[in-house]
């Protein structure tokens, strides 16, 4: 260690609340690092604004108070990560994703499964909403009344700390949700706007008469038009329209007003403090409104995203933002950072294409469409940014096909596909292997989403019902085909409680007066710990899931060619079942072969020569390839990565 970095150290370790010559220098090398990347988004947002200077000042201050305060544990993992920026890139990055009451009740609870995370291999710890949630229906806790406070019935502040502080020293980093583009009507700020107090009535959009709110209405989409139509809602005691773009208790706010950024940078510090160290930034594509479009992903949406970046980087190095677009691909890229904002805007971002692509090629029996979208819409890698992939999570999943792309492959239109699927995965069409549900048809456009666990939208509750023993060794197969395209594509792979053992939907949630209107509930199970026992029985269905996976997961944490900045690039090899994709690495190509059929499909060896590949070992078996037929054969949902 360098002796300035010695002395920074040192002086960074300082007693929080106090800061020593050399953590305030620290601060000021960071603050001038960032200057840049700060200033010119919030000069493009907030520049016109009166009293801008004020506005930076006092941002400024927030800084530096949230860097004395924060912990000398935390300022320690800063210098590491000022060191290694990409850390979040690495083969070794594992995401599981879970609701802590779900998993384990409460807060505190987490520590006494570490050996379940461990044993997993997971080292990015995703706690799903635990921030202060409304009473009754909250959205399944997207709809917040307190940042500043973890949801009572899973613990306190301290809890979180305790929890954080504990899993870092495993290697585990925490990742929060951060509702940012909206909070819940009985957040303070919402009531004091509703009282009519003007300066928190800046902090929402709110409108004295119908008369804008039609005129934005007549270009919105609607997100949940079954149970929440309309983008607004009239409050008559406050005589006012507020916008609600989701759910009517879930208020947007109006980031056009420079005192939101203030309170939210303020809010993200609290929570790096308390040991966050990756934030998930909710549906982040609807921050910006204007008159005449459909208000999601507007130019501004970035400026913010890079500016809340910038400013956490300077007084929180250690943490990294993940945004959470669940857009149509030429809308989700700019959101890893393009242009101007490359390298400087979310660190990860949900491929929602990915997982589109994955269930649309299982339905179809066929890659073409994903060889399409994949190959046609996205960079090959980013600057210090990467995907979050997935297959599935705790949202409805959004066919987002376009028409443009439907329309490329022959015999297959976007909305006619759209409508196939959500069929397929409501387990409507004949020859569905599927158990899902419609989420939120919407009568007006025909649009209809998807609800359903991994385990049951892939075919093993029916497998499992009808006590077919093939049909379930093709659904496993199905879901570990899934495991190895995430842990390979690029990025990192998030796995969703309960996938690793196979829990099925839950259709308890049709009982609970808070959730029964919500069937995204089907895919978020309580985790069920006595199944959960079954997983080291290689004999069970959980078993024969939970080493499949584990062994996926070895195979990635041991091949840096699939680090995440290691490029991408798909490749169309002209077989409509073989998903192909290369990685492009200093060490030398990995190719990744995926097959979407019952099938056994076969691949000429001479194909796999032209791909600059010799020796053909299998870095996923690790196993040599037998070529002596002078052809590769894979077997049904067989994937391989060719080295
Ligand atoms: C996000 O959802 C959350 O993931 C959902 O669980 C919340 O209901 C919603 O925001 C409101 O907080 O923001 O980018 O189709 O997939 O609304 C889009 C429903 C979102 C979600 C979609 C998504």
């Amino acid at each position: 260690m360098t002796k300035a970095s010695k002395s920074a150290e040192q002086g960074a370790a300082a007693a929080p609340g106090v800061l020593s010559a050399a953590g305030e220098r620290l601060f000021n090398l960071r603050w001038s690092r960032s200057q840049a990347d700060l200033l010119t988004p919030l000069q493009n947002l907030y520049g016109q604004s009166s009293g801008f200077d004020v506005f930076l000042n006092d941002l400024k201050d927030l800084l530096l108070r949230r860097w004395t305060e924060r912990p000398a544990e935390l300022k320690d993992l800063d210098l590491q990560r000022d060191l290694n920026p990409e850390w979040f890139l690495s083969e070794k990055m594992i995401g599981y994703v879970f609701y802590v009451d779900r998993f384990c009740g409460t807060m505190k609870n987490v520590l006494k499964h570490t050996d379940y995370l461990e044993e997993l291999g997971a080292n990015y710890i995703h706690f799903m909403p635990c921030l202060k949630p409304r009473p009754g229906d909250s959205d399944g806790g997207y709809s917040v009344m307190d940042y500043r406070a973890i949801n009572p019935e899973l613990g306190t502040m301290d809890d979180l700390e305790a929890v954080t502080t504990a899993l870092r020293q495993k290697g585990m980093s925490v990742c929060i949700d951060l509702v940012v583009n909206h909070t819940a009507k009985e957040h303070e700020w919402a009531l004091k706007a509703r009282a009519g107090d003007p300066y928190y009535q800046d902090y929402y959009w709110m409108f004295d008469t119908a008369d804008m709110p039609n005129k934005y209405e007549q270009t919105l989409v609607e997100v949940f038009p079954a149970t929440a139509p309309g983008n607004f809602t009239y409050y008559d005691d406050a005589r006012k329209w507020v916008w609600t773009t989701f759910n009517e208790h879930q208020w947007d706010l109006n980031w056009a007003n420079p005192h939101v950024f203030l309170e939210i940078v303020d809010i993200m510090l609290n929570l790096a403090n308390r040991g966050a160290e990756i934030l998930r930034l909710d549906a982040v594509a609807f921050m910006w409104k204007r008159l005449g479009g459909n208000c999601q992903n507007l130019a501004e949406v970035h400026d913010l995203l890079q500016a809340l970046r910038a400013a956490t980087r300077i007084a929180a190095p250690a943490l990294i933002h993940k945004a959470e677009a669940i857009v149509a691909p030429r809308d989700l890229v700019p959101y890893l950072g393009v242009g101007r904002h490359s390298g400087r805007e979310a660190n990860l971002a949900y491929h929602n294409n990915l997982m589109v692509q994955y269930w649309s090629s299982l339905a179809s029996r066929n890659v073409r469409l994903m060889t399409h979208v994949l190959g046609t819409h996205f960079p090959a890698c980013f600057s210090n940014a990467s995907w979050a992939t997935y297959i599935r999570c705790h949202d409805d999943i959004g066919w987002a096909i376009t028409e443009e792309d439907g329309g490329a492959i022959p015999f297959t239109s976007g909305h006619g596909h759209r409508n196939f699927l959500a069929d397929f995965y409501a387990g409507r069409h004949p020859g569905s292997f599927a158990r899902g549900a419609i989420f939120q048809e919407n009568a007006g456009t025909g649009d209809r989403r998807n609800s359903g666990s991994f385990a049951s939208l892939a075919g093993l509750e029916a497998a499992l019902e009808s006590k077919d023993e093939s049909a379930v060794s093709t659904a496993i197969e199905r879901i570990l085909m899934g495991y190895a395209l995430i842990a390979s594509f690029g990025g990192l792979p998030l796995l969703y409680m309960g996938d690793e053992i196979g829990l099925l939907n839950d259709y308890s949630f049709a009982k609970q007066c808070d959730k029964a209107h919500d069937n995204r509930w089907l895919h978020r199970p309580k985790m069920d710990w006595k199944t959960a026992k079954r997983r080291h029985d290689a004999t069970s269905v959980e078993g024969r899931l939970f080493s499949g996976m584990r062994h996926i997961l070895e195979r990635r944490k041991a091949n840096p060619r699939l680090n995440a900045s290691c490029a991408t690039e798909i490749v169309d090899i002209g077989h409509p079942q073989i998903f192909a994709f290369k990685r492009i690495s200093p060490l030398g190509p990995l190719l990744a072969l995926f097959n979407f059929s019952e099938s056994e499909q076969h691949l000429p060896r001479s194909w796999l020569e032209g791909h600059g590949l010799r020796e053909f070992h299998d870095a996923l078996s690790d196993q040599p390839v037998d070529l002596t037929r002078h052809e590769l054969s894979l077997a049904p949902y067989g994937r391989i990565w060719l080295t």
